[in-house]
C-alpha cells in the first residue's frame, strides 16, 4: 500500500516530468511532421559530383519548367544567334548545363506538350492526328483525365502545383490544367492564331501585321474567363507576374511551376517597352522580353534563397515557322523547322540550372521533354506512373554522375513513325517538309546521317552503313511492337451549334497550330 502510496505521491510528479518530455516529444515530432510536410521526409543525398563543390541535395527541390513556343534552337545567344540578346538565359546556361541534343517529343505543339507532362509519346494517349495535328478551338478532345501528368506525380509528395501559360491540351473543363493535377490556372488555352475574329484580315496578313482583335483567344484563371480577346501585347509580362507571384506565395514549401508561354509563336506581339530594341527586328524583341522574364524568375528565386533547392529548365515545343518568314526563327545550323522531323523541327534549346547540385557544362549526349517526368520524379523521390513511360531520368547528367541514358530517339511526324536517331546516326524512313503542300516521300532504304559530321542532314550514308540500317530496323520494330490503338484525341470535334468558343470553319482552315 505504501510504495503504492508512494508511487501515487510520485506518480503525478512522474507523470508531469513524463508528461512534459512527452509533450516536447510530440512537439519536435510535429515540427519534423511539419517540416516532413513542408520538404518531404526524406534524408538529404549526396550530389557525388566530384568537383567537391556540390551541396547535399536538399530534399524535395523545387521545379521550375519554362516553356517558349516555336523557338528555334538557334534563336539565343547562348546558342549562338548573332543579334538576338538573351543575357539571362546565356546566365543560366553558363551556371548550368547547356545541352546541343535535346530535342522536343513532337514537332508541332499539342503533341509536343502532352509528351511534356506525361513522359509517354503522344502515339500512346491519342494526343497526334495526321489532318488535325493539333486541337482547335473546335476540338472536343483532350489529354485523357487517366493519362497521369508531372502534376499529379509530383503531388503525391505534397507539392503545390500551378500552370502558367498555353496549355493545348484540352480546352474544355474537363481537360483543363486544374483536372490534371494543377491547382491553379491562368493562360490562353491554346495557340495565339486561333479564334480569328470574322471580319480581321484572311490569310497571313492578320498573323504577319496583328492587331488583339483579330484573336479572340480567352484567357483564363483556373476554369474562368476573364479577358476576351486576351490582351496579347502584355500576355508574356503577366505570365512572368504570375509565376513570380505564385513562387512567393510557395516559397515555403516544394513546388511545380510549369510556365509555358505563347509566344514567340505568331501572331508576334510584344509589350511597348520591348517593341523596338532588338538588333533582330520584332521576333528578337519578343524573345528578349521572354528572356527578361526568366531574368525576374531566377533573381525572384536567388533573392528568397531558393535557388540552391530550385531546378529550372528551359526549352521550347517545336522548331521555328518558317514560312512565316523574319517572323519566324532560326534552327541554327539544323534542317528545316516546326512541322518536320527534320532536326530543325525538333532539336531545341535545352537549359537546367539548379546552383551547386548541376555540374555546370555543355552537354553533347541526347536528352529530350520526355524526359522531364522521369526525371523530375526520381529528384522528387515520387513514384512513376504504372504504364510504358518514353522517357529516361536524366539527373545523372545533371548530377555530374554518369552518362544519358537516352540512346535513340524517335521522331513521329503525328501518327507515323518518320526517323529514329541511334547514337550519332539518323535514319529517315519517311520525309516530307513542313507547311509547302508537298507529298510524303518514302526511303527504302532509309536515308542515313550522321548528325554529329553532318548536323545539316545533307550527306546520305545509307550504302556506307547497311549495319547501321539494319540495327535501326530492329529498334523499330521493338518499338512498335509496345504501340496499342488507342481513341484519337484530336479529331474529336465539338458538334454544329454548340456554344464553345469560335468554331467557325475560317478558324480551321487559318489556324494551323
Ligand atoms: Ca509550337
Amino acid at each position: 500500500m505504501q510504495s503504492h502510496s508512494h508511487a501515487e505521491a510520485r506518480g503525478p510528479r512522474l507523470n508531469r516530468q513524463w508528461g512534459s518530455a512527452i509533450a516536447r516529444a510530440i512537439a519536435a515530432g510535429l515540427v519534423a511532421s511539419l517540416a516532413a510536410w513542408c520538404w518531404g521526409a526524406e534524408e538529404p543525398k549526396e550530389a557525388a559530383s566530384g568537383q567537391g563543390e556540390s551541396a547535399p541535395i536538399p530534399t524535395l527541390p523545387n521545379i521550375v519548367i519554362l516553356f517558349a513556343d516555336d523557338l528555334g534552337w538557334g534563336d539565343l545567344g547562348c546558342y549562338g544567334h548573332p543579334t538576338i540578346r538573351t543575357p539571362h538565359l546565356d546566365r543560366m546556361a553558363a551556371e548550368g548545363q547547356r545541352w546541343t541534343s535535346f530535342y522536343s517529343a513532337a514537332p508541332v505543339c499539342t503533341p509536343s506538350r502532352a509528351a511534356l507532362l506525361t513522359g509517354r509519346l503522344p502515339v500512346r494517349n491519342g494526343m497526334a492526328h495526321d489532318v488535325r495535328r493539333v486541337l482547335f478551338p473546335d476540338s472536343a478532345g483532350g489529354l485523357p483525365p487517366e493519362e497521369v501528368t508531372l502534376a499529379e506525380i509530383l503531388r503525391q509528395r505534397g507539392y503545390r502545383c500551378a500552370c502558367i501559360g498555353k496549355w493545348h491540351l484540352g480546352h474544355l473543363p474537363q481537360y483543363l490544367p486544374t483536372r490534371q493535377g494543377f491547382d491553379t490556372y491562368f493562360g490562353i488555352p491554346y495557340s495565339n492564331d486561333m479564334d480569328r475574329a470574322a471580319d480581321a484580315p484572311r490569310g497571313r496578313e492578320a498573323l504577319l501585321h496583328p492587331r488583339i482583335e483579330y484573336f479572340r483567344v480567352p484567357l483564363l484563371r483556373d476554369e474562368r474567363e476573364v479577358e476576351r480577346p486576351a490582351d496579347q501585347t502584355t500576355i508574356t509580362r503577366r505570365y512572368t507576374d504570375e509565376a513570380v507571384r505564385f513562387i512567393r506565395e510557395h516559397r515555403h514549401r516544394p513546388f511545380f511551376l510549369y510556365l509555358a508561354h505563347n509566344l514567340p509563336h505568331v501572331p508576334l506581339f510584344v509589350s511597348p517597352e520591348y517593341r523596338g530594341r532588338s538588333l533582330r527586328g520584332l521576333y528578337g524583341d519578343v524573345v528578349e522580353e521572354i528572356d527578361a522574364g526568366v531574368g525576374r524568375i531566377l533573381d525572384t528565386l536567388r533573392e528568397l534563397g531558393l535557388d540552391r533547392r530550385t531546378l529550372v529548365v528551359f526549352s521550347s515545343d517545336n522548331g521555328p515557322w518558317l514560312v512565316f518568314d523574319q517572323h519566324g526563327g532560326s534552327a541554327g545550323p539544323f534542317r528545316d523547322g516546326k512541322g518536320t522531323t527534320w532536326e530543325g523541327g525538333m532539336r531545341e534549346p535545352g537549359l537546367f540550372w539548379w546552383p551547386g547540385h548541376i555540374r555546370p557544362g555543355v552537354v553533347h549526349e541526347m536528352g529530350s521533354t520526355l524526359d522531364l517526368v522521369p526525371t523530375c520524379a526520381a529528384l522528387a523521390g515520387a513514384k512513376l506512373p504504372d504504364c510504358t513511360l518514353d522517357g529516361v531520368d536524366l539527373s545523372p547528367v545533371l548530377l555530374g554522375r554518369g552518362p544519358s541514358p537516352r540512346k535513340t530517339m524517335f521522331f513521329y511526324r503525328d501518327t507515323r513513325l518518320y526517323a529514329v536517331r541511334h547514337g550519332p546516326y539518323k535514319a529517315h524512313f519517311y520525309t516530307r517538309s513542313a507547311y509547302r503542300g508537298d507529298p510524303e516521300q518514302k526511303h527504302d532504304p532509309p536515308l542515313l546521317f550522321h548528325l554529329e559530321h553532318d548536323p545539316g542532314e545533307r550527306f546520305n550514308l545509307a550504302r556506307e552503313h547497311p549495319e547501321v540500317i539494319a540495327q535501326i530496323r530492329r529498334i523499330v520494330a521493338e518499338h512498335q511492337a509496345t504501340l496499342v490503338p488507342v481513341p484519337n484525341q484530336l479529331e474529336k470535334v465539338i458538334s454544329a451549334g454548340h456554344s464553345a468558343p469560335n468554331t467557325s470553319r475560317k478558324v480551321r482552315k487559318t489556324a494551323k497550330e
